[in-house]
This record gives structure tokens, sequence and C-alpha cells, in this order.
């Protein structure tokens, strides 16, 4: 009989390079050693340390896909998902840091920007001095992004952009925005704007219950003047923001079964350790059932994202296949998360384990980047023709 890995029960170890190794080695033990130990802190106070993008660029996990020419890693996309596992494994807005500026901000200008663009922001952005933000969503545009509002109107040397963004991550720190508007012939296009520019502000939204470790904030922008080198030329239509989303919904499609396997584990240790009725928790059918139930989904989530992955590799991805594995990883990660804080009895409340603040962190996750509902009715469309969005 071969041995059964409990933790890796299909073997996934067994799928990755040598060079995926190693990357997801260091991942982990720069989260577990530097990330860990200030997570709870950072959750308790709604503070996310700039400080921590720095280490990550350092470390190359900033726009870790993108040429090494232009301060990226050269890394396939299993590696870049196997960093957003490792990082979500301690706290989704971690993560969240990490995607927006890898793949909402660095990903557009790689892909859609001019060379000079290119030169001048990517190399700050991937060593973590300059933060960048993505706004698409608005107060009244949110899973229907084409209805957005923001502006963009044409005057000499460039457009003058008005409009709002909400719920924007890392707004309140950015140094660089990039901003989807609608220019006067209703086309949607990407511009890049700079703190300090007149008229724009990026007020920060208090009182969140989830992603505490991740400044969210509006984007108010008040006919800021933006140059005509700002605009991202390689790209109009809502094709544009949707390109990057793929690359930010395929890593949190990883990132989200980390925090779920945080909540596995913990809940495994701590039903192992815990008695009631004279035995461990762990010796219940119930309790093996829902263990049970928390390796299955995790094991095969897992295999889902490698498979995409190297889809994604070979260029053969379909941006179905992404909502696919997002919604999955993102709902069955907040199952497994709900069930842990359960099995924990009253000290799943408590933030000396991780598991409620994961709980926390899930419900966001499982709404940003596309609904787990929308992403269903994505699917539907490809599967039946028919389009259920609107009537
Ligand atoms: P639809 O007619 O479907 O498409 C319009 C145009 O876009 C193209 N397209 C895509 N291209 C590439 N990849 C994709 N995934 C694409 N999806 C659509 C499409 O081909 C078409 O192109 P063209 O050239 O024919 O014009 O547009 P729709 O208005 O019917 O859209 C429907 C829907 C629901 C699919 C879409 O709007 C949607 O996905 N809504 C969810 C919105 C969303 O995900 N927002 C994310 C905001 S950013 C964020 O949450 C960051 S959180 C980050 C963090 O902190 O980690
Ligand atoms: P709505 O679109 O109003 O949806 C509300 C409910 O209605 C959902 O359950 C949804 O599934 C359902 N629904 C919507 N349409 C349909 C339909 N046709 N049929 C059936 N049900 C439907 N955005 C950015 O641009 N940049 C960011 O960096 C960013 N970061 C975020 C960080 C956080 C912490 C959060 C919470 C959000 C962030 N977002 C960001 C916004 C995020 O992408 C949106 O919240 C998300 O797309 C959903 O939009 P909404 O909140 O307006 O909800």
């Amino acid at each position: 009989k071969h041995p059964f890995v409990w933790e890796d029960p299909l073997l996934l170890e067994d799928s990755l390079g040598e060079e995926e190794r190693m990357i997801r080695d260091t991942a982990h033990a720069y989260c577990q050693d530097k990330l860990a130990a200030r997570v709870v802190e950072a959750n308790r106070n709604e503070h996310f340390d700039p400080e921590i993008l720095r280490e990550m660029g350092a470390l190359g996990f900033l726009g870790p896909t993108l040429p090494e020419a232009y301060g990226g890693a050269g890394v396939n996309y299993v590696a870049y998902g196997l960093i957003a596992r490792e990082i979500e494994r301690i706290d989704s807005g971690y993560r969240s840091a990490m995607s927006v500026q890898s793949s909402l901000v660095m990903y557009p200008i790689y892909t859609y920007g001019s060379e000079a663009q290119r030169q001048k922001y990517l190399p700050p952005l991937a060593r973590g001095e300059w933060i960048g933000c993505f706004g698409l969503t608005e107060p009244d545009s949110g899973s229907d992004p084409g209805s957005l509002r923001t502006r963009a109107r044409a005057v000499d040397g460039g457009w003058l952009v008005s409009g709002t963004k909400m719920w924007i991550t890392n707004a309140p720190l950015a140094d660089v925005f990039v901003v989807w508007a609608k220019t006067e012939d209703g086309v949607i296009r990407g511009f890049i704007l700079e703190k300090g520019m007149k008229g724009l502000s990026a007020p920060r939204i208090e009182g969140k219950f989830s992603l505490r470790a991740s400044t969210t904030g509006e984007i108010v922008m008040e006919d800021v003047f933006v140059p005509a080198d700002n605009l991202l030329p390689g790209v109009s239509g809502l094709k544009g923001p949707f390109g990057c989303l793929n690359r930010a919904r395929f890593g949190i499609a990883w990132g989200a079964l980390g925090a779920a396997e945080s909540c596995w584990h913990t809940a495994r240790q701590y039903t192992l350790e815990r008695k009631q009725f004279g035995r461990p928790l762990a010796a219940n059918q119930l309790i093996q059932w829902k263990l049970a139930n928390m390796q299955t989904e995790i094991a095969l989530g897992l295999q889902g994202c490698l498979r995409v992955g190297r889809l994604m590799d070979e260029g053969r991805e379909a941006p179905e296949m992404i909502s696919l594995i997002k919604r999955n990883s993102c709902g069955k990660a907040l199952e497994i998360a709900r069930t842990a804080r359960d099995m924990l009895g009253g000290n799943g409340i408590a933030d000396a384990f991780p598991v409620i603040r994961h709980v926390m962190n899930l419900e966001a996750v499982n709404t940003y980047e596309g609904t787990h509902d929308v992403h269903a009715l994505i699917l539907g469309r490809a599967m039946t023709g028919l389009n259920a969005f609107s009537g």
C-alpha cells in the first residue's frame, strides 16, 4: 500500500517542478516568519504596513510573472498561484495587497502600456516602493462595471477625469492609480493617475469587519488633469479591466484555498487536543466527517487551480475556467472556515486562533472580483448561450 499523506492527499507536491517548489518554500518561510507575527495586531487595528510590500518586492513576489527587464521575476502562473496560497494562508488582506499590485496595476501597465509607461512605473512598483491601486468599481456600478460613470473629457494635452470609485484596495496609500473611465464616445479606457494630481483624493473606508489588515478606500476625482501620455494606449473596452481580473481571480482561487488550509489544520489540531466526554473531539464521527469534507474540497480545489495554472502557462485558458476555480475556491473556503469556527467552540470567535479572521476575510473574498453568483452566471451563460445578467 502506498502511504497516504493526509495534508497532501492527492500529492500536489509531485506535480510541481523544482523551481516552483523553491519559490513556494521561500514564500512559505517569509509568510510564517514575517507576516504571521504581525497579522493579529494589524487586524485588530485595521492597519496595513506598507513595509510589507517592500519586503515582498525584495523577494520578487510583486509582478512575479513579468519579465526581469521590468523588475518582474519571470516565473510562471503556477508559481504565482503558489505564492498567493502561502500569503493567504496568513491573511487574505496581505494577498489582496500583492494581487492588486501584481495583477491589477503592473499587469495592465505591462500589457496595455507604452514603453515609456513600463519603464517609469514597473520597476518601483516591483520593488514595492510605489503602491498601486485599481479603480473599476463605483458606488452605483459593482457587478455591472459596464455601467460605470467616471468620465474622461479630452482637453488640450490630455484628459479631465471626473468620478468616484468605491471599495478600492490600497487606494488611501497609493502612489499610482489605474482608473477605468468612459471617454466622450462612451468607450472605456484606462488611465494612470498619480498621487498629488490636483483634484484627486482617496479617503479611507473605516469600520470594515473583513480584510481589516488591508486598507480600502474611495478614489474621488474632480476634473483631474491627466496628461495624454498617461492614457493606456493598448486597450479599449471592458476587455481591458477584465484581462487584469482574469489574472487576479486566478491568484484568489489559489489564495482562498491557502486560507481554507489554515482553518482545516487549526480545526484538526484543536479537535485532537480538546477533550470532551472523556476523549478527544476528533474521535467523534461528526468531527471526522467535517475534517474529511475539508480535506476533500481543498485537495480537489487545488488540483483544479493547478490545471488552470498549467493551461495559463501554455496560453490555453478560457476566462470561464478562471470563473469556475475562483467561485469554487472562494465558496468552499468560506464554508470550511465557518465549519472550523464552529469546531473550535467558544475559542472559534477569539483571534488567538486565525479562524474567525479567515471567516471574516473570506466573506469579502467571495464578493470581490466577481461575486459567487456572478461567476455562476458567467458559467451559466457559457453553458446555455443565454445571458441571465440582464433581462
Ligand atoms: P460582456 O458583454 O460579458 O463583456 C464585455 C467585453 O469584455 C470582454 N470580456 C472579457 N475579456 C477578457 N476576460 C474576461 N474575463 C472577460 N469577460 C468579458 C468580452 O469579450 C467583451 O469584449 P468585446 O470586445 O466584445 O466588447 O460584459 P457584461 O457587461 O455583460 O459583463 C458581465 C459580467 C458579469 C461578466 C462582468 O461584468 C463581471 O465579471 N462582473 C464582475 C465585476 C468584477 O469582477 N469587478 C471586480 C472589480 S476589481 C476588484 O474587485 C478587486 S479586489 C482585489 C483585491 O483586493 O484582491
Ligand atoms: P452588487 O453588484 O450590488 O451585488 C449585490 C448582490 O447582488 C450580490 O450578491 C450579487 O451577486 C448580486 N447580483 C448582482 N447582479 C446580479 C444579477 N444580474 N443576478 C443575480 N444576482 C446579482 N473594486 C475595484 O475596482 N478595485 C478594488 O481594488 C476593489 N477592492 C475591493 C475590496 C473590498 C474589501 C471589497 C469588499 C470590494 C472591493 N472591490 C474592488 C469591489 C468589488 O469588486 C465589488 O464589491 C463586487 O464586484 C460586487 O459589487 P457590489 O459590491 O456593487 O455588489
